[in-house]
C-alpha cells in the first residue's frame, strides 16, 4: 500500500496510526501542505479534495487499477474490515457506536476548524489572532470529549484497549498544543494519552519522529 502523509496532519496520523496499529506494511509518501504539494495536479487526480490523508491500495486482480481511498473515517473502516486484528472497533453495537461517536466528534467537530486553510483565510482577512476560532473548537469539542469518555473511558476511551476513537484522540492533542488550547481541564484525556505513549504503534506514528519532521516548522 501507498500511504500520501504529512507529518503534523492530525487526519493522515490517524491512518499512520491504525497501519502501524495493524501492522501493516506501507511505502510512506510525504505530501509537503506548507509548500502546496496538495495541490499539484497529480495529487489532486488521487484526491480532488486535495487533502491528506490518501492510501492507494494494489489492484485485487492483475490488469485492474490501483484503489484509491480518501477520509480518514473510509480508510480506517476499510482497514478494519480488511485487517480486522487488532480490532479498532470494540465487541458490542453500543461501545463501537460510541468510538464512532467520540471519533466523529473530532473528526467533524473540531478538525475541520483548524484546517490549515481556513487559518490561512482567517489570517488573510485580517484577524488579530488567526488561531481564536481553532483555539475555541478545540476547546469547547475536548470538554465534551472529556464529559463523554467518563461513562466509557479505562485506560483508553473505551475500556482498557485503544479503539477508533484514541486514533482520534491522539493527533487531536497534538494539535490542541500548538494553538496554546491548556489541556490540565482534561485530565482523562492527558491519562490517555500517556497510556498510548507507551504502545510502540503510538511511537512509531507519533508525528515528531516522521522523516518530513521540521522542529522549527510555523
Ligand atoms: N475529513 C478529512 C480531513 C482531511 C484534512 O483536512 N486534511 C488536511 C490536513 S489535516 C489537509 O490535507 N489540508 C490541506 C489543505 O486543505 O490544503 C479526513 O478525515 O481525512
Amino acid at each position: 500500500m501507498i500511504f500520501y502523509d504529512y507529518w503534523r496532519s492530525s487526519s493522515a496520523w490517524r491512518v499512520r496510526l491504525a497501519l502501524h496499529f495493524k501492522q501493516i506494511p506501507f511505502e510512506r509518501r510525504p505530501v509537503n501542505l506548507l509548500a502546496g504539494a496538495q495541490r499539484a495536479p497529480d495529487f489532486v487526480a488521487l484526491n480532488p479534495m486535495g487533502q491528506v490523508p490518501v492510501l492507494v491500495v494494489p489492484a485485487e486482480r492483475p490488469g485492474q487499477p490501483p484503489q484509491v481511498l480518501a477520509q480518514s473515517i473510509a480508510i480506517l473502516g476499510y482497514l478494519e474490515e480488511r485487517f480486522p486484528s487488532p480490532a479498532l472497533l470494540p465487541g458490542t453495537p453500543w461501545l463501537r457506536a460510541r468510538a464512532r461517536q467520540l471519533a466523529e466528534m473530532i473528526n467533524a467537530g473540531i478538525q475541520p476548524f483548524q484546517n490549515l486553510v481556513l487559518q490561512q483565510r482567517l489570517k488573510e482577512a485580517g484577524i488579530a489572532d488567526p488561531a481564536a476560532v481553532p483555539r475555541e473548537y478545540n476547546v469547547r469539542g475536548l470538554a465534551a470529549v472529556e464529559t463523554v469518555a467518563a461513562e466509557t473511558a479505562g485506560r483508553f476511551l473505551i475500556g482498557d484497549a485503544p479503539s477508533l476513537a484514541d486514533l482520534y484522540l491522539i493527533p487531536q492533542l497534538y494539535a490542541a498544543r500548538r494553538l496554546a488550547v491548556d489541556l490540565a481541564a482534561y485530565p482523562t484525556l492527558l491519562r490517555i494519552e500517556a497510556a498510548a505513549a507507551a504502545l510502540p504503534a503510538f511511537a512509531a506514528s507519533h508525528a515528531d519522529r516522521q522523516t518530513d519532521a521540521v522542529a522549527a516548522n510555523p
